[in-house]
């Protein structure tokens, strides 16, 4: 079987996503899609050269029974909406990160789905699927270093535009880092502090950048997460863990090592689109494999997207209050879900 897809939100993410569907995955196919902006969905039609349907509503996407999964690549702000009614329509959703903004809102997703009684939603937390997250989890796993005691990440943009704002830093940026340390240390946050550095002269009015998040997990390890979205000199992802007898650390893939005019230099990246372009491929892969077959996403769930953004949540109070915010009780046993 052939998983149909609907694509809501063609921006940046939306169209890599489409891209990689038509041309590089297998068992799937964009039969439709729709944009807040129907520009930016024409536009995308035009510039891939869809055969896909162009639906001026996400309403009219969602009632075509030919649609077997929607794709969720809209703004934030917009993916609980759409998440709803897509699980309301029965279809699969793979949605990106946050899976909505509000905690109340993914309380509200993590209940109608489990209301089905199957599972439907993967949010798009790829860094599970990279390579070198992979590698890093699995040599914690093997012990041979000890006990993990202190982790420290870094997630640096090149620039950010005007609409970027220090809070979106939470759920836009630092949540990547939320997830991934949880899923690599299978350990659950605790409290948070937030420390500002002097600002960079690169940031505008409404942004304070750098941002440094220090947490303690419930475990007692000490994460320390930068987050600095104008760093200028590309896009930089860094993980170390320090552990009783060794450090482990990812390192970036690097494609060239170059001669020249007496200097040494690799390269750097500059946005997400190459850094992760092969988690992105294998999590949509492992999405399209899992729904062909009938069994639903085996992804990051609507459960791992409510408890990234309830710690978001308290990232976001730390970052006006001075002292450690309490992350409160990550599980609520009345939640339910998968
Ligand atoms: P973008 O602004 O380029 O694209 C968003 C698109 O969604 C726009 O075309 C906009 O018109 C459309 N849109 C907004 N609200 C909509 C609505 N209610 N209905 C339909 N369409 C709507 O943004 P982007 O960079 O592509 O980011 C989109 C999402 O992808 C965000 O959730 C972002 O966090 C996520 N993202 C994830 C990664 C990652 O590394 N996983 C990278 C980039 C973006
Ligand atoms: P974008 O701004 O390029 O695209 C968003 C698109 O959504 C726009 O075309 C906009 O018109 C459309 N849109 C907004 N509200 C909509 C609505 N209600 N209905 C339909 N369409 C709507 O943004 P970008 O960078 O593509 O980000 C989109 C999502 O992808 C965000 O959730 C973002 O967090 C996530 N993202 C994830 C990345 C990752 O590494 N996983 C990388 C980049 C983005
Ligand atoms: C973007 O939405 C992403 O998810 C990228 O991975 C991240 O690096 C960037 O800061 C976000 O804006």
């Amino acid at each position: 079987m052939t998983v149909r897809f609907g694509v809501i939100g063609t921006g940046a993410i939306g169209t890599e996503h489409i891209r990689r569907v038509e041309h590089r995955l297998s068992g799937g196919k964009v039969v439709a899609v729709t944009d807040i902006s129907l520009e930016a969905a024409r536009r995308c039609i035009d510039t891939l050269r869809l055969d896909a349907q162009l639906y001026e509503s996400e309403d009219e996407l969602f009632q075509d029974p030919s649609i077997d999964a929607v794709i969720i690549a809209s703004s934030g702000p917009a993916h609980e909406g759409s998440v709803l009614k897509a699980i309301g329509a029965g279809k699969y959703v793979f949605v990106e990160k946050p899976l909505a903004t509000t905690t109340d809102g993914c309380v509200r997703i993590v209940q109608a789905e489990a209301r089905t009684g199957r599972r439907l939603v993967q949010v798009g937390f790829m860094r599970r699927y990279d390579p070198g997250y992979r590698a890093l989890k699995s040599e914690i796993q093997s012990g041979r270093y000890g006990a993990p005691l202190m982790v420290r990440c870094v997630h640096r943009n090149a620039y950010v535009d005007e609409r970027y704002t220090t809070e979106m830093a939470v759920l836009d940026t630092l949540i990547h880092e939320i997830d991934i340390v949880r899923w690599l240390m299978e350990d659950e946050f605790d409290s948070v502090q937030v420390l500002y550095p002097k600002s960079t002269r690169h940031a505008h009015a409404r942004l304070k950048d750098p941002q440094i998040f220090n947490f303690f997990m419930q475990s007692g390890v000490v994460v320390m997460a930068e987050v600095f979205v104008n760093c200028q000199y590309g896009y930089d992802i860094q993980c170390d863990v320090v552990c009783e007898d060794g450090v482990i650390s990812i390192t970036s893939p690097q494609f060239l090592d170059i001669l020249h005019a007496g200097l040494r230099s690799h390269p750097l990246m500059q946005d997400w689109k190459l850094r992760f372009a092969d988690a992105y491929d294998a999590e949509l892969q492992d999405f399209i494999d899992h729904v062909e077959c009938g069994d639903g996403p085996r992804g990051p769930s609507s459960v791992d997207g409510y408890i990234a953004t309830l710690v978001g949540d308290a990232c976001v109070s730390a970052q006006t209050s001075k002292g450690w915010v309490k992350i409160p009780q990550i599980r609520d046993p009345n939640l339910g879900g998968f």
